[in-house]
């Protein structure tokens, strides 16, 4: 075997990838022509890859390094708890200290009665487990047939079978022979996109109000819960109008079904308070958690579940579970996250000092001829490219056509910022300083005007 530790040409490693490597949600042979970008090393917000590029990531990684790159505290953590107890399960009536101690610890931090923490390794698998617990849940209360699960078009809940399920992106139901029953799908909160000639306030509220229609078309005997990111982050970062979340938590109450709230993205300091839920005001039955729990630097997940769900599940066994549940190294990284996290106060100063501070630069940026909205909440932002800013009207050339110019202009500035369709993204990690965020902006600025440049010299630059 090739001792690839020490690194190879970029050339030789991208020939070895694109020979063995099979990418998540990524066209191989395209990629292969191309080669992938190699990263090598990081430090706070800064990716090194392996031609000497020094990369803002704007994306903190795929939304989870919060706490920034390099905190070498939870690199001894992790190595310390493999030197002591590297594995073990949570299945026959054992426990360990780091799954205790993670635990307590989120049932603390997080908001009401939610108390309970049911480990998974991955969002998606998480949301696995919430598909069946909520059902087990009705089940055990003796209606087994409320079990269909609503959530959103062009919501994120994962990969899985249960997840891509939930999940509300057309392009995965259209592979592998997806949703599994029982889950129905309503429209997403996107004004901008699906406003037509309503207010934002009118639209939020009739959006939400689709979740009440549904409950009654389909029968509120049949319905086991709602499910919904707080702010669609996967989806390009839709941020609702404000009539939209409060209406969805009193149909939620007035129905008696479950409130999932995936909170992967949204948790853990993203939007300015510990979780998405409270900067939206919602009081969910049962979160989502992933991501921002061990700041990337080990796969965990779980889902936080109130006294009441709780109570009803631990009535009977339920069958359920995941090699990794809790996995102790994972748990102890998750937990040294959190200390920093809250010690550094690093969640508290990015809600009052470097959102603020994010949002007005951000917001500034309808300045630019082709910028329609710029929205921001905490430190996740979307801003949507539009040749008609007054119309609203998207692009005449396929969506995303001018999103990927600009994500490869962007790129080519050394700077992480995605695309969802022609919409730009940001979720820079916490620790982004005001320095750093002046230089996010240039970069963003800069790509844009060579975006624009371009798409008006390709005669890209008309309205659908
Ligand atoms: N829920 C939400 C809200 C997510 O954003 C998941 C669940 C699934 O988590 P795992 O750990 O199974 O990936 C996610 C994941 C993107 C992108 O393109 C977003 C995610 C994953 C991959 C790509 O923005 N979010």
């Amino acid at each position: 075997m090739k001792d690839i530790s020490n690194h190879l040409p970029t050339a030789e490693l991208q020939a070895l990838d694109a020979a063995h490597h099979m990418h998540p949600f990524t066209e191989g042979d395209a990629l292969a022509k191309k080669g992938a970008k190699v990263i090598t090393r990081a430090e706070g917000v800064w990716l090194n890859d392996s031609e000497g590029n020094r990369i803002l990531d704007g994306m903190s990684g795929l939304w989870c390094v919060n706490i920034g790159y390099g905190r070498t505290e939870l690199a001894d953590v992790a190595a310390r708890q493999m030197r002591e107890l590297p594995y073990y399960n949570t299945f026959f009536q054992t426990t360990h200290v780091p799954a205790i101690a993670l635990a307590a610890k989120l049932a603390e931090l997080a908001p009401g009665d939610l108390n309970h923490v049911f480990f998974a390794g991955s969002g998606s698998e998480a949301n696995d487990t919430n598909i069946r617990m909520v059902r087990h849940y009705w089940a055990e209360l003796g209606k087994p047939e409320k079990k269909i699960i609503i959530a959103r078009k062009n919501g994120y809940h994962g990969s899985t079978m249960g997840g891509a399920s939930l999940g509300g992106m057309s392009g995965m139901h259209a592979q592998g022979g997806l949703p599994i029953p029982d889950i129905h799908h309503i429209d997403q909160p996107d004004w901008w996109s699906e406003g037509g000639d309503m207010s934002p306030e009118e639209f939020g509220l009739a959006r939400a109000r689709e979740l009440e229609k549904a409950i009654e078309k389909l029968g509120k005997d049949k319905v086991a819960a709602f499910i919904a990111e707080p702010i669609q982050g996967a989806g390009g970062v839709i941020i609702p109008p404000e009539t939209y979340w409060p209406e969805i938590q009193r149909i939620c109450d007035a129905n008696d079904i479950l409130f999932i709230a995936d909170e992967v993205i949204c948790g853990f300091g993203r939007t300015g308070q510990w979780f998405g839920s409270q900067t939206v005001g919602w009081r969910p039955d049962i979160m989502t958690i992933a991501k921002g729990l061990s700041s990337g630097y080990a796969p965990i997940a779980g889902s936080i579940v109130s006294d009441k769900v709780a109570s009803v599940i631990s009535g009977s066994e339920f069958n359920h579970g995941y090699t990794y549940s809790g996995h102790p190294v994972s748990a102890a990284v998750a937990l040294e996250n959190l200390r920093i996290l809250d010690e550094e106060k690093i969640v508290e100063n990015a809600g009052k000092v470097t959102a603020p501070y994010l949002k007005e630069k951000w917001e500034a940026l309808t300045d630019h001829p082709m910028v329609g909205e710029a929205k921001i909440v905490g430190l996740m932002a979307s801003i949507a490219m539009t040749p008609d800013k007054e119309g609203r009207k998207p692009f005449a050339s396929d969506a995303g056509t001018v999103g990927l110019m600009c994500r490869e202009r962007c790129f080519a500035n050394n700077l992480v910022m995605r695309h969802v369709g022609d919409r730009m993204i940001i979720a820079p990690p916490l620790v982004i300083s005001t320095d750093e965020i002046d230089t996010l902006i240039e970069r963003a600025r800069k790509s844009l005007d060579e975006t624009y440049a371009k798409v008006k010299d390709e005669g890209l630059f008309k309205p659908a």
